[in-house]
């Protein structure tokens, strides 16, 4: 009996739970909303392009804010945070705003794009790109996560095609501060439903010696190991994770090992320890997979 009533009471929450569900974003389909999900602040810009229309709020006061697409003046998507933008954020420095303004194809599909960039503010900001496609149907194509820096579109083979640039921040706060902590580049291109690094555009040829004696001779001057400064003297600047990382993310992740061990100084313990580390973080990015494919290749 004690059963019955058991399993009574789940479906019932099951129930209730299924019918108090509301669809308030819509981010992989055409579906539209369920209802009209009310705008955080004031309208702040407004910009069409046919029969859609893309609305940005935001309150001062209380810090939010939000945004809104409407089809034919219906609310299809809504989405509320902190600071929202069409285009970029900070448009005004971009000369290459134009590349992605409302109805651009960005993914080379040959359909009108819309993208609004957010900033969610706080500490540990991230800077996001929402695109969507606003064409004979509607949808959320992707969300691409610049963490520490806004994604710049470009198309850099010229094939008509806008590729997105960005930084991975997957060594922000590694064993230094966040000023100091480096960011290899990764250039996006969308293909198969998904951005994934375009490592085709990512790879360059071998560092000349030249190059590599500079990058050596930078980070041995470099603080922590060459200079007081109140730091630990031991932990290596952190220029030498920031030009292993550079070859790592071009293909030459041979010559990152040849670096640290030709940089690292033979009096200074903790080299495997470090490189232990430093691998089990690398592991860690959303991009490592294609990384390391590239560089096994
Ligand atoms: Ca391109």
């Amino acid at each position: 009996m004690s059963g019955y009533a058991t399993k009574s009471t789940i479906l019932l929450v099951l129930t209730l739970a299924a019918t108090a569900t509301t669809v308030i974003f819509s981010p992989h389909s055409a579906t539209r909303l369920s209802e009209t999900v009310p705008p955080v602040g004031t309208l702040q810009e407004e910009k069409s392009f046919r029969e859609y229309t893309v609305r940005i709020y935001r309150d001062e006061d209380k810090g939010e804010g939000s945004f809104e697409i409407l089809r034919n003046g219906r609310q299809i998507y809504a989405r509320q945070g902190w600071v929202f933008d069409v285009g970029y954020l900070d448009e005004d420095e971009n000369e290459n705003e134009h590349l992605i303004s409302m109805g651009k194809d960005i993914t080379g599909d040959g359909k009108a794009n819309l993208v609004v960039s957010e900033w969610t503010g706080g500490a540990h900001c991230d800077y996001l790109s929402y695109i969507f496609q606003i064409d004979a149907e509607f949808c959320h194509v992707a969300t691409v996560n610049g963490q520490h820096s806004e994604p710049r579109f470009q198309d850099l083979d010229k094939d008509g095609k806008l590729e997105i640039l960005l930084y991975d921040w997957t060594f922000a706060y590694w064993r230094a501060c966040f000023a100091d902590s480096p960011a290899p580049a990764v250039i996006l291109r969308y293909c198969n439903g998904a951005y994934k690094p375009a490592t085709n555009l990512m790879r360059k040829p071998a560092p000349a010696q030249k190059e590599i004696e500079e990058h050596l001779r930078r980070v041995r001057k470099g603080e922590g190991w060459a200079e007081e400064n109140g730091y630990d003297r031991t932990a290596p600047p952190s220029h030498l994770w920031g030009y292993m990382l550079d070859l790592i993310y071009s293909d030459n992740a041979a010559w990152a090992w040849e670096f640290l061990d030709r940089t690292w100084p033979q009096s200074i313990a903790g080299k495997d320890e470090f490189l232990t580390d430093f691998k089990a973080t690398l592991a860690t990015s959303e991009y490592w997979p294609e990384i390391e494919a590239m560089n096994s290749e």
